[in-house]
């Protein structure tokens, strides 16, 4: 058991070693790998009583519903958001499905933000609706609009923030505010994991992410975790995780983002400042027409990134439109020719790899959202987004130069 008292350490050291217990069998310092689906007992009684939960200490039986490895990872989440506990899934999409389907029930009614990553978008838009979930979409940027929305049934409020693909900022407490303690506010902070921001801290009551992004950040590993109260927890293990939807990470998955996370605090540092090195640069080209990022002062999200994402760290992911006619193309046009042409990016979905990548949310992680929806919600046919990775941002800024000259 580790002597730090987390609390009073920073976040760097906290990182590295919050739910790090030394190993009971041989002492090894990183975290084993438990790979086994399941675990022994002595006698039919010491079964019986670790499946009572009547052992004190951390007991699992069954792979599905618990592992050691895994379980450090659960802890190391809820020590870095500051919740009292976390349930971690194979996927984000497997943290995003185990949520609604804890809390929304036939006859309740969900405000999702009008724009959301693909997956979820499906999620409101299709299976909610078919198990009898009543949804409203609205831009939860927008308070007045909000509070419109909220009808005596209303359960939950989701949001990302910043969001996918526009890199729009929602003001948590505002959203808690008009909340009230009983509709759950449920975060996706994928987009700006801690030491960026604290949805909790904020207000949320529920914060998930796709860890598969820059919590793991080597993108090798696809996983997810929600955060908040131990009772919201044990809702969505026992009734959700574990039984509808049966997705926890692998136990080697979890000894990655084990591996991943120490390096959570230096890596982002680096992401968001190189991409805010690249958004001004993206700013200041005559090509283009419009960039996001939250850190641009010129972002009308830009006060409230101040107030509420930490240490002047505004993540690591901007969009942008190229300007119509250039060189006589459509933006669209331009743009493929300019992803076509840049020799850095890799052109791929996912975000917050050490690679940067870029893509074209139309008709890649957006393209199942309704033509209508994707404009209403700002993406446009000529939106590219990049996620900024880990390499010398002059080399970045250098790889455009060539790629717009070769438009
Ligand atoms: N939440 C957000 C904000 C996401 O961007 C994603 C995936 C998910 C949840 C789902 O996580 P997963 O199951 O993939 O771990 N976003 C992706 C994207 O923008 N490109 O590829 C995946």
């Amino acid at each position: 058991m580790s002597k730090i008292n987390m609390s009073s350490v920073d976040f760097e050291t906290m990182i590295i070693h919050a739910g790090q217990e030394h190993d009971s069998a041989y002492g090894a310092l990183a975290t084993p790998i438990y790979q086994t689906s399941t675990f022994c007992f002595d006698t039919v009684e010491d079964g019986a009583a670790k499946f009572a939960k009547q052992v004190p200490g951390y007991h699992p039986v069954y792979s599905r519903s618990g592992n050691p490895t895994t379980r450090a990872f659960e802890l190391k989440c809820a020590c870095m958001e500051g919740g009292e506990d976390a349930v971690a899934m194979a996927s984000g999409m497997g943290a995003v499905g185990s949520v609604v389907l804890a809390f929304l029930k036939p006859g309740d009614h969900a405000i999702f933000d009008d724009s959301v990553y693909g997956g979820t978008n499906f999620v409101c838009t299709t299976n909610l609706p078919e198990l009898g979930v009543e949804i409203t979409r609205v831009d939860t940027a927008d308070r007045e609009a909000l509070k419109a929305a909220i009808r005596p049934n209303t359960r939950m409020i989701y949001f990302e923030t910043p969001n996918n693909p526009m890199i729009k900022v929602t003001d948590i407490a505002a959203v808690k505010a008009v909340a009230g303690p009983d509709i759950r506010v449920v975060v996706d902070g994928t987009f700006a994991p801690p030491p960026l921001q604290y949805a909790l801290k904020l207000g949320a009551d529920i914060v998930l992410h796709s860890i598969t992004k820059y919590i793991n950040g080597h993108g090798d590993a696809l996983g997810g975790v929600v955060v908040g109260s131990a009772a919201d927890m044990a809702l969505i293990r026992n009734n959700c995780m574990t039984k509808i939807n049966g997705c926890p990470p692998s136990p080697f998955n979890s000894y990655l983002v084990l591996r991943g996370m120490k390096t959570l605090a230096l890596r982002m540092e680096r992401h968001c400042a190189n991409a805010m090195a690249v958004a001004k640069y993206l700013e200041s080209s005559p090509y283009v027409k419009h960039v996001y990022y939250p850190g641009l002062e010129s972002d009308p999200g830009h006060e409230l990134a101040c107030r509420q994402m930490e240490n002047g760290l505004f993540g690591g992911i901007l969009s942008f439109e190229l300007k119509d006619d250039v060189k006589g193309l459509s933006s669209f046009e331009a743009g493929k020719k300019l992803l076509n042409s840049l020799t850095i990016p890799a052109i791929a979905v996912s975000l917050g790899d050490p690679d940067t990548l870029i893509e074209h949310p139309a008709s890649m992680t957006h393209a199942g959202v309704s033509p209508e929806a994707r404009l209403a919600a700002g993406i446009t046919d000529g939106l590219i987004r990049l996620s900024v990775g880990l390499e010398s941002a002059r080399d970045l800024i250098n790889d455009f130069e060539q790629a717009f000259a070769a438009l």
